[in-house]
């Protein structure tokens, strides 16, 4: 570790504070240009230890920049992980208010739930496939707390890999009896299509991305409780949303899911 207990608790609170307050800020590898990866998870952890402590539950777990579409979008070239919590779920054909974020944007996902416990390392497809009776379709709202959307991976990193809102909901279906890597994908802002992908776009298959967050955990001393929804990441580019936007998410054989942004 690069930086010292102090000042891991100040960026916290700075993150968290921003993310509460709606205010963007400088990513924060400017003010420390020295911070390292285990630094960066520390201080999404002690996010997390924040929202816990305000009573807060962790609802599952988060792939981002799982795609070569999202890579290429943000300029960056490795996955990254992180929580969710009850605060940021929104009900299937919910509202999210555009005040509480900053510039939010929206991913189509493929979500698994885990019925049995995932332990890395050496955590493969196969064995996610056996552990997740179900898969859905989700969409995630990210609202980067860096201006702009301006950032590198550690800097992402730390701010929670930009998790604010998610909905899930259509179809349920068995995660051993669907092709995820065919499962074609349209998402449409106001009844327009506005991206199209397939489950392959994440990483080869959706699963794999599951798998590499419990080997993240893993190596981390942690594990994937059963119980635990898993979004794998967005399968497209994601697509900027503002108020009196209507998104709606439809995967084949596994339905459709809408929010609304007021
Ligand atoms: O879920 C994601 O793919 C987002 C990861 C963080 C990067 C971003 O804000 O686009
Ligand atoms: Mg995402």
């Amino acid at each position: 570790m690069a930086l010292n207990a102090s000042t891991l608790d100040q960026l916290a609170q700075h993150l968290e504070n921003c993310q509460l307050q709606a205010q963007d800020t400088l990513k924060i590898t400017e003010a420390h240009p020295e911070m390292d990866w285990d630094d960066a998870y520390a201080i999404q952890d002690r996010i997390l230890a924040s929202k816990l402590a305000k009573g807060a539950r962790v609802v599952g777990y988060k792939a981002g920049l799982t795609s070569h579409a999202k890579m290429k979008q943000m300029g960056v070239t490795d996955p990254v992980f992180g929580f969710l919590v009850d605060e940021y779920v929104v009900p299937e054909g919910g509202e999210v208010k555009v005040s509480e974020l900053i510039h939010p944007k929206v991913e189509p996902e493929i979500c698994f739930i885990t019925r049995t416990e995932l332990k890395g390392p050496g955590c493969h497809i196969g064995a996610v496939l056996a552990a997740c009776d179900v898969v859905l379709p989700g969409i995630e709202v990210i609202d980067s707390r860096y201006r702009d959307f301006k950032f590198d991976l550690k800097s992402v990193i730390a701010d929670n890999t930009s998790a604010s809102r998610f909905v899930v909901g259509g179809r349920i279906a068995s995660a051993r009896d669907v092709d995820l890597r065919t499962l074609g994908v349209v998402l449409e802002k106001n009844g327009e299509p506005v991206a199209l992908g397939a489950g392959a776009a994440v990483l080869g298959h959706p699963a794999a991305a599951v798998a590499m967050l419990v080997n993240h955990l893993g190596r981390r001393g942690q594990s994937l409780p059963a119980g635990s929804l898993i979004l794998s990441g967005g399968i497209t580019e994601a697509v900027p949303v503002q108020a009196g936007d209507n998104v709606t998410l439809r995967i084949q054989d596994l339905g459709s899911v809408s929010v609304r942004f007021v």
